[in-house]
């Protein structure tokens, strides 16, 4: 039943990721964003435009999809790139020559490849740190820090950092935080609302949802740090086309029953991993077997649709297993509609070093899978043919 404040009543996210920053388009009334392709924009005199010059610098379908970004993760401002690692990248060119970055120690191996082989270039330092104790965050700390960067849950052993927690430390060091909400969504975790300094994301994964896009966003409440950003954005020019910012804008209205969707059938397929003879251990937050399942209950609403799990048997194995499944395809990425599983040591984290690699526990055996949103019989059904094939291997 309605009460009589509910017209007063903030909008929920599930309402947000339908309406935020989009308005009937004045001139035709088009309900849904219309994709304005045109590189720039007709000008009444020099300097006397609508708001719009070149789209490079601005562009009616970007600035739709960066209001429902923002006001999806709580933010003043959202700032959209053409991919993930555009994101990454364009963030980190707001350091300079000197500056030291402290990096949570499980990341995308791409993300990894940007601050090891790309930033050092620059002069820009980074140091790789399980931030699971706070307290170790702290110690790390030098005076030339200016960034802490984290990935909760992380990529791809699915570790959970308190964003609050270090989010203080790092504030009272002068130092930004800034959060990959990649695995989570604004769905499921809020970082701004913890106290980072900004939110990033590869918007390829469930922010658009169906592995038909590939972009980026950086989130942020700060008004100084937002105008650099815009600044890069224009300066460097990694933005998003037109046709996939609507490409997102669409994808975004199904995310808040999406997650649901996707955190229902990851728990149960979970436990029931938990419970095969062939597995070693599985990988997920919503497990109390899960040395970050408190924390993940505290900061998360919801534990994610991301499930990493070890196989006996070595790399002959795992191979049999992926070749086997019918419905997962063996693909890198995550989030989208289907489900994907992957073998991370030989695909998505290859660019990490051997040694590296070994220290997180990404090994042969360890899969990682992301759990679609196809009927979840099913997908147990074909995890078993994964399984038999493992045995025969
Ligand atoms: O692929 P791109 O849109 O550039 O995003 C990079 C990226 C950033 N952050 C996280 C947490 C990610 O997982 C990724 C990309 N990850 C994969 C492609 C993958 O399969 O893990």
């Amino acid at each position: 039943m309605s009460s009589s404040n509910d017209a007063s009543r903030p909008a929920s996210l599930a309402t947000l990721c339908i309406h935020a920053g989009q308005h009937p388009d004045p001139i035709h009334g088009a309900v849904m964003t219309p994709i304005v392709l045109s590189s720039t924009f007709a000008q009444d005199g020099p300097g006397a435009h609508k708001g719009f010059d070149y789209s490079r610098a601005g562009n009616p379908t970007r600035d739709a999809l960066e209001g429902c970004y923002a006001a999806l993760e709580g933010a003043k401002h959202a700032i959209a790139f053409g991919s993930g690692c555009a994101a990454t990248t364009s963030l980190l060119l707001l350091l300079k020559s000197g500056d030291h970055v402290l990096v949570g120690d499980d990341v995308y191996g791409g993300t990894f490849r940007i601050f090891d082989k790309v930033m050092k270039q620059f002069g820009i330092d980074a140091t790789f740190l399980d931030m699971s104790d706070p307290a170790k965050v702290k110690e790390a700390l030098r005076p030339s820090t200016k960034l802490v960067w984290m990935e909760t849950p992380s990529n791809p052993m699915l570790k959970i950092f308190d964003i609050a927690a270090i989010a203080d430390i790092a504030k009272k060091h002068g130092a930004w935080l800034a959060v990959d909400n990649t695995f989570a969504t604004p769905m499921l975790q809020q970082p701004l609302a913890l106290g980072a300094t900004m939110a990033v994301h590869s918007v390829t994964k469930y922010m658009n949802g169906h592995s038909d896009v590939i972009g980026g966003a950086i989130m942020t409440s700060d008004d100084a740090l937002a105008e650099r950003l815009h600044f890069i954005q224009k300066s460097v020019g990694a933005v998003p086309s037109p046709f996939d910012c609507y490409m997102v804008l669409r994808g975004l209205k199904t995310l808040a029953v999406r997650m649901d969707r996707h955190v229902a059938s990851a728990r149960t397929l979970a436990t029931w991993l938990e419970a095969r003879p062939q597995v070693e251990r599985v990988l997920y937050p919503g497990l109390t077997s899960h040395k970050g399942h408190a924390l993940a209950e505290r900061q998360m609403m919801g534990p994610g649709g991301m499930i990493s799990f070890e196989l006996r048997g070595g790399l002959g194995a795992s191979a049999a297993f992926l070749k086997a499944l019918r419905i997962f395809a063996c693909a890198e990425s995550l989030g989208g509609v289907e489900s994907l599983a992957e073998h991370p040591a030989i695909m998505t984290h290859a660019s990490l070093p051997a040694d590296a690699r070994r220290a997180l526990g990404i090994g042969d055996g360890l899969l990682r899978l992301s759990v679609g949103l196809e009927d979840e019989g099913d997908l147990r059904g074909d995890l078993d043919r994964g399984f038999a094939a493992a045995k025969n291997a």
